[in-house]
């Protein structure tokens, strides 16, 4: 950034979550006069609050606010909806606005490749990462996935690449972010208790490309492709399709054997890779190695090192894991499963009758979009959390439902009614923080219980 502007200018950041912590300690650096406010108030966000306040941020917690104070700028966290009162009044004194994703790019120094999509955003930025740093390149992950770019855009100078997942949240207030690759992976609801419709989803995600010139690229798949242009987005640089479902794409996935990733590309022509030669399952995952092997291709590297990176990278945890085998049923850890369509997706992948235990908070979800797959493949549903009644409503006239008041005790439950060959996954289709701090949290939960089944636990 032209780090001067913002020196000495009065500056509110909104939450005092990763984003808000990130985003006040480098304006503060910048020599900007920050003050953050938070709505909640306990003991995790005052010790964030004194940590600040030693670098000279003031702090104001749980609606205490000084509401006649008045500020150059201010930094929205992306969990904020800007119809907050908060938000609206800053609105009312015509303060502007923009998104910590937004701020911190302006400190980036290094080039940007931005993620985002509904599914699939962690595991492809991981992807990425992993495939550049096998190639020598100096390149760290940020974002939507767990490190606030923020906190990255100081180190970014000594680095080839910055790997940012992007979520429609930190979208919503940009103005000059624009990634040198743009990635949309694919769109399906969620988050509709924010954007309020699926077109406006699309609409928030389209912005990705909204800042790229002639020198930029875009990576996305046909079915993104078609939202993008329902929402009016504009291609100004190169565009890179992929598609696991058909082959009118520049890269896709042969669907007579589900297998065969080829490419239309000029520096590429031909077979790149097959599925099995890699650690990843599923069409969707062929998606998100098209879209690194596409941005592997964009950036200039070999083919080769391209193959070799995608071929070592294993998948992280939360996602279709694996936790341990006990008397012939599986228990598989889905945890970053918050929406229907990735339930679909991890029910697709599996052999044999699933126990799914499933449900947290709501994002306006509409359970019955996935009856089809429940009906087909799911033996019984163990439902958790606050949406138990909704589940209960979409899914008990077609699979038996029971309820748990614990993570532990839908475990338990699942363990029982589960057979040599099943599988108990857990795929809740909901956010977590009903029951859990975060994603990680409930399936650390979940792996804490499941190992607690075996025979040498006690
Ligand atoms: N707060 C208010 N008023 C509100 C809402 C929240 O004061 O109306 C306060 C809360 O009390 C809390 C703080 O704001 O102290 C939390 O801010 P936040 O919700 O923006 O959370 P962060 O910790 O800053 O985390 C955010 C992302 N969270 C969300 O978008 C909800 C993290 O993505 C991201 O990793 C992090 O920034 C760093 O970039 C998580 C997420 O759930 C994984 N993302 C959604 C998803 O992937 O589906 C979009």
């Amino acid at each position: 950034m032209q780090t001067t502007e913002l020196k000495d200018k009065n500056v509110l950041v909104l939450g005092l979550g990763r984003s808000g912590m990130a985003a006040a300690a480098l304006l503060s650096r910048d020599g900007a006069r920050v003050v953050v406010r938070d709505e909640e108030d306990g003991d995790a966000l005052r010790e964030r609050a004194s940590q600040l306040r030693q670098l000279g941020v003031h702090v104001e917690l749980g609606n205490r606010f000084d509401t006649n104070a008045r500020f150059d700028l201010a930094i929205l966290s992306p969990g904020i909806r800007p119809e907050r009162p908060i938000v609206q009044e800053l609105a009312r004194k015509k303060t502007p606005v923009l998104s910590e994703l937004e701020l911190a790019y302006r400190f980036c120094l290094c080039p940007i490749l931005a993620v985002t999509g509904t599914n699939g955003k962690t595991t492809t930025t991981e992807l990425i990462t992993a495939m550049l740093q096998t190639c020598e390149k100096r390149v760290i992950s940020a974002g939507n996935i767990g490190y606030a770019l923020s906190d990255a855009a100081e180190q970014s100078a000594g680095l080839d690449a910055l790997v940012v997942e992007v979520s429609s949240f930190q979208l919503e207030k940009i103005e000059r972010f624009k990634p040198d690759i743009g990635i949309w992976l694919n769109l399906t609801p969620d988050h509709l208790d924010r954007h309020g419709s699926l077109e406006e989803y699309a609409r928030a995600k389209a912005r990705l490309f909204m800042n790229q010139t002639s020198q930029n690229t875009a990576i996305v798949s046909t079915q993104a492709l078609a939202w993008a242009r329902k929402v009016g987005c504009q291609f100004r640089g190169r565009l890179i399709t992929i598609s696991a479902d058909g082959h009118q794409a520049d890269l896709w996935l042969e669907a007579e054997d589900g297998q065969t990733i080829w490419s239309w590309l000029p520096e590429c022509r031909g077979i790149v890779m097959r599925m099995d030669e890699t650690t990843l399952r599923g069409a969707h995952n062929a998606e998100n190695i098209m879209a690194a092997i596409a941005t592997g291709i964009a950036m200039g590297l070999p083919v080769r090192g391209i193959r070799e990176a995608i071929m070592s990278y294993c998948p992280p945890a939360h996602r279709c894991e694996l936790v341990a085998e006990i008397g012939g049923v599986a228990y598989i850890n889905d945890s970053k499963a918050t929406n229907t369509d990735a339930v679909q997706k991890a029910l697709e992948s599996l052999p044999g009758h699933v126990i799914l235990i499933a449900g947290g908070r709501d994002k306006a979800m509409d359970f019955s979009a996935i009856r089809d797959v429940i009906t087909r493949k799911v033996k019984c549903a163990v439902l958790i959390g606050e949406t138990q009644d909704k589940l209960f409503a979409s899914w008990s006239d077609i699979v038996p439902c029971v309820r748990a008041n614990s993570m532990a005790g839908a475990v338990a439950t699942a363990a029982d009614l589960a057979h040599k060959g099943d599988t108990v996954l857990l795929s809740p289709a909901c956010a977590s923080f009903d029951m859990f701090q975060s994603y990680e949290h409930r399936g650390d939960e979940f792996k804490r219980c499941v190992l607690g089944l075996l025979p040498d636990a006690a």
